[in-house]
């Protein structure tokens, strides 16, 4: 049941393109910068970032993508037993030495971003490793916390944030729900 739009396409579009200002100037550039995806919907908000770094800089920082998903050894068992793991990954560089931006678009828990912490440092290892998130929802279980957010939007634990985004779902639109 949809409560509240919390954020339309223009606000989609201009915490983006602060959040690519941001991750100039913390860099003081874009040497050595690999921005990585976690699937499904990190991976078009790092294309977009990409190319609005591009228009900052003129340069195509590199990317990549992690597909991480919710692991059950018993599928019987609750949510609360599975834990996120790496199912899939994209990366073409080698991340040995690099700056590497992981980017997805809800940040809760913590846990997929661990999850996706051990399988950058399972690849290579980065010099550091930041993270950017559309929205941080609050709730965290683990030291986990956003270098650079679209927006803080503290929720309860009966509501969910939807995130729609133009390359897969139509229409740009960040939303709350109460399950
Ligand atoms: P997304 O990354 O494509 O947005 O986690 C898998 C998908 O389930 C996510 O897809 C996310 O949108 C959606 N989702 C909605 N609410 C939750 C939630 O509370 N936890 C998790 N892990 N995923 C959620
Ligand atoms: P965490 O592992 O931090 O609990 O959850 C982060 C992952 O779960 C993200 O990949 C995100 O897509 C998804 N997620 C968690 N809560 C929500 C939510 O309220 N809305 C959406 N869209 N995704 C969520
Ligand atoms: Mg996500």
């Amino acid at each position: 049941q949809e409560k509240t739009q919390i954020l339309d396409q223009p606000a989609i579009n201009r915490a983006l393109t602060r959040i690519a200002h941001e991750i100039v100037e913390k860099n003081k550039g874009v040497s050595n910068l690999v921005l990585v995806g976690i699937k499904t919907r990190g991976a078009p908000l790092t294309k977009r970032l990409q190319e609005k770094i591009k228009h900052i800089e003129g340069v195509d920082v590199p990317i990549g993508e992690l597909d991480i998903t919710l692991y059950r050894d018993d599928l019987e068992k609750a949510t609360q037993n599975a834990e996120p793991q790496l199912k899939d990954k994209n990366i073409d560089v080698d991340l040995t030495g690099k700056k590497v931006i992981l980017l997805d678009d809800v940040l809760y828990t913590g846990r997929t971003v661990r999850a996706a912490m051990d399988a950058l440092m399972d690849i290579g290892r980065p010099s550091q490793i930041q993270l950017g998130v559309l929205v941080d929802r609050g709730h965290r279980e683990l030291p986990v916390r956003a270098d650079y957010v679209g927006k803080n939007i503290p929720t309860s634990d009966k509501e969910i944030i939807v995130v729609r985004l133009e390359e897969m779902d139509e229409i740009d639109l960040v939303s709350i729900y109460e399950k």
